[in-house]
């Protein structure tokens, strides 16, 4: 709720922290009930991003992709959950460095994210961002960022413009267990409160920020709490149940279309692989990784699902072989088109003020 703009000044009192005032909360979240065809197309998206992200695993491997490259295998059903509620064209997106399947559930050609991860002229960011450098504002995509924590407060910029050009969009800023003990966070927490402004803060809570471990690293690992002293209310998802995240999409998004400001999202995921191609995760067993494929795969949830619905195996086996297609057609079209020209180390680059 808006306070007034003048603070009186209140006859003290002793409080303590377990005598939080009565605020006004979503309502619990409901499991998102999907047509087949929902589903089937939640189904294909996850799919496309990892066998996407295998392929670019292996580019990587030899020697293909340069510099940093962070897969976002096991993370699928956040993205691919969220952005199906959003609404193209007016809502924004922005994220950090694990950015490809944020990409590839817009719609994205994947041959122009893989040519962007391959250095190439044809690539999204014209070969010139890399893996953590995509954009796409036709899609109000704004990136892509490497700085931990850094889209938390250019998402909030981004939720003032939607405010202040009243074009009715909702932003969602993506960050990470790690990203959400930044001080900038918090900053924009404050301002995004104090006026009220559209954005849901989505932490992908995946349990490990580089190295470190929310339990070692984390002083409130509840992360859907961290909201709570600027008012700002949070609900925490499996975020391996793509239409758990659906669900709390659409509960987030009424409450922040509805005019009450912020909420904060946490999803509790995976990822599978390292924190990026260079890191030989020795802070966790191989067996809790194992454990956690065998026993919460978002893809193979939602293909029990599908299953459950009357989707034969002849059906699943064909939409695997097309979608091994487009993976392997993007990585030939990302190894066979040509660099940037030279002269593009002069473009894009600030040289002037304005
Ligand atoms: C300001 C800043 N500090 C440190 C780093 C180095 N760094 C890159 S990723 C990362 C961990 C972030 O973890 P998390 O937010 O949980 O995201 P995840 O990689 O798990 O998706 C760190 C410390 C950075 N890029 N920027
Ligand atoms: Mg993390």
């Amino acid at each position: 709720m808006a306070r007034p703009a003048t603070a009186k000044p209140e006859p003290a009192a002793t409080h303590t922290s377990n005598q939080l005032p009565n605020r006004e909360r979503p309502g619990e979240p409901t499991r998102f009930e999907p047509t087949k065809e929902q589903l089937l197309e939640f189904y294909r998206q996850m799919l496309l991003i990892r066998r996407f992200e295998e392929k670019a695993g292996q580019l990587y491997g030899l020697g293909l992709i340069g510099g940093f490259c962070h897969l976002y295998i096991g993370q699928e059903a956040v993205a691919v959950g969220l952005q199906s509620a959003l609404e193209p064209g007016k809502d924004s997106v922005i994220t950090g460095y694990r950015d490809h399947g944020h990409m590839l559930a817009y719609g994205i050609d994947p041959k122009v994210i893989m040519a962007e991860l391959t250095g190439r002229g044809a690539g999204i960011s014209k070969g010139k961002g890399g893996s953590m450098h995509m954009f796409s504002v036709e899609h109000k995509f704004y990136g892509g960022h490497g700085i931990v924590g850094a889209q938390v407060s250019l998402g909030t910029g981004l939720a003032f413009g939607h405010k202040y050009n009243e074009d009715g969009g909702v932003c969602l800023a993506y960050f990470g267990d790690g990203a959400a003990n930044q001080g900038q966070v918090y900053e924009s927490f404050n301002m995004a409160k104090l006026w009220d402004l559209p954005i849901i803060f989505v932490i992908e809570n995946n349990q490990y920020a580089m190295g470190t471990s929310t339990a070692r690293s984390a002083s409130e690992d509840q992360f859907y709490l961290r909201g709570e002293s600027f008012r700002i209310p949070g609900i925490q998802v499996d975020g391996m149940d793509v239409l758990a995240v659906r669900g709390a999409a659409e509960r987030a998004l009424e409450w922040v279309r509805g005019g009450k400001g912020p909420i904060v999202l946490e999803f509790k995921t995976y990822r599978y692989r390292g924190h990026s191609m260079s890191d030989p995760a020795k802070y966790r067993s191989r067996d809790e990784v194992q454990q956690m494929r065998d026993t919460a795969d978002p893809i193979e949830r939602a293909k029990k699902e599908l299953e459950g619905m009357g989707v034969g195996e002849d059906a699943l086996k064909d939409l695997e072989k097309q979608i091994r297609a487009i993976v392997a057609e993007s990585a030939d079209f990302a190894e066979q088109s040509p660099e940037p020209d030279e002269k593009e180390l002069w473009t894009d680059v600030l040289v002037e003020t304005y």
